[in-house]
């Protein structure tokens, strides 16, 4: 299917065990990691690469991020789960400080990010049945096509990729999709009486760093409003400073009436996400009626206030804007006929390769890979570029040095 790679004896060991020994639900570029620290990771032969994936913006503030692992450390050793059955000294602590950090009444933490859409959806339901008032089992949450939201058998069934949804039905009904960054589409879908939510990423991650018109949100937010519809955000992937501010969404002042965080609110340290609303519809949730062992667990909020704390200590919405400007000037001006767009936002970025090979994309990965720099292709023709935040301006011309060397293997 793509270039066979020559790998060292010891990489090779590993990748061997984890292709014998688990699940093939996986295609990763042939390298193996055993370190990690701040925009750089090493394989298990010593060799250092930039990282610019990031764990799929799990990593935003780097690798390992010293003031974190101190968080992890320090509560590690004291406590780190309750369950919901007891009350713990941080949880408290936890939800206020998210709350005052993003500025919504109440948060209720999950895990994984797909949860926390799972989370959404079903906020999103009941409000519409205890709130706006909708006949029982009748509620319809309006999706984008090209959307990814997770894994879980409701979020496939409204995901537009065949290879995430065949032969994994029946699939879950209430979901009607409309194309993304289109508001006619989206005016028209609102004109159905029974719709509950809009479910968005203010960028496409998986679609290959998809950004919409500029406007598209605001205006979105505001047909929302007009249907008393409520606006759900998935910033799981491109909130917390990725996109050169806090949140996607705020490169337009919209606020949405449920916001989604996951990912890079542990910093990578291990899964930990969040679903914030308004009271009128987190309280729609009563004691029993949602929950997860792990969901709130003091470890957990020790880590997500640590990693919220360092987005603004070390200003990296700002650092990643400048960051990402420099990328994109920086790829545009290589002139590559291999280079046929260059996109995004602050550090969210992707690159369309257009070649006669259809294996181009990879052979570039392996290619970069080689020169030192780890980033993985999307959707056969796509690369992501998403350094962590922290990365200097030096740092960014070395790695941009690298592309531009990497690019002769597709002359
Ligand atoms: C995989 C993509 C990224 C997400 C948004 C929810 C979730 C994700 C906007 C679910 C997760 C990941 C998961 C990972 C690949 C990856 C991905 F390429 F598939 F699209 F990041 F770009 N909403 N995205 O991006 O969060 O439950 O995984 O914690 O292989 O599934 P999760």
């Amino acid at each position: 299917m793509n270039t066979p790679v020559v790998l060292p004896e010891l990489s090779r060991h590993f990748l061997e065990m984890e292709e014998k020994y688990g699940a093939h639900n996986y295609h990763p570029i042939p390298v193996v990691l055993d370190r990690g620290e701040n925009v750089f990771v090493w394989d298990v032969e010593g060799k250092k690469y930039f990282d610019f994936l990031s764990g799929y913006s799990a990593v935003n503030q780097g690798h390992c991020h010293p003031v974190i692992l101190q968080s992890f450390l320090e509560q590690a050793q004291k406590l780190t789960l309750t369950s919901r059955a007891f009350h713990s000294d941080l949880l408290g602590e936890y939800t206020r400080y998210i709350t005052a950090y993003f500025g919504y009444d109440k948060v209720l933490p999950m895990n994984t990010g797909v949860e926390a859409v799972e989370t959404a959806l079903k906020l999103c339901r009941k409000w519409a049945y205890e709130v706006k008032g909708l006949e029982d089992g009748k509620a319809v949450i309006v999706v984008c096509k090209g959307n990814f939201h997770g894994r879980t058998s409701t979020v496939i069934s409204f995901s537009s990729d065949p290879s995430a949804r065949n032969h994994f039905g029946p699939y879950m009904p209430g979901f009607t999709p409309v194309p993304y960054n289109d508001l006619p589409a989206l005016q028209q879908a609102l004109a159905d009486k029974n719709v509950a939510g809009f479910l968005v990423e203010p960028i496409q991650g998986e679609a290959g760093v998809v950004v919409p018109d500029e406007g598209y949100l605001r205006k979105a937010k505001e047909l929302c409003e007009t249907s008393n519809v409520l606006f759900i955000a998935d910033e799981i992937q491109t909130g917390l400073a990725r996109t050169g501010k806090m949140l996607a969404c705020d490169h337009e002042e919209v606020r949405p009436d449920i916001l989604i965080l996951g990912k890079a609110l542990s910093g990578g340290f291990m899964p930990v996400s969040a679903v914030l609303a308004d009271d009128p519809v987190m309280l729609t949730i009563k004691p029993g009626e949602h929950g997860s062992t792990y969901g709130g667990n003091p470890l957990a909020c020790r880590v997500a206030m640590t990693s919220l704390q360092v987005l603004k200590d070390e200003k990296m919405a700002e650092n990643a804007a400048d960051r990402g400007k420099q990328l994109r000037d920086g790829l545009r001006n290589l002139s590559s006929p291999h280079i046929s767009i260059v996109r995004g936002k602050g550090l969210l970025n992707a690159i369309v390769i257009q070649h006669k090979n259809p294996e181009a994309a990879w052979d570039l990965c392996l290619a970069l890979k080689e020169n030192g720099l780890l980033a993985k292709p999307t959707h056969g023709d796509k690369i992501r570029f998403a350094p962590p935040l922290v990365i200097t301006a030096e740092q960014m011309d070395e790695a941009i040095d690298i592309i531009r060397d990497s690019l002769r293997v597709l002359d």
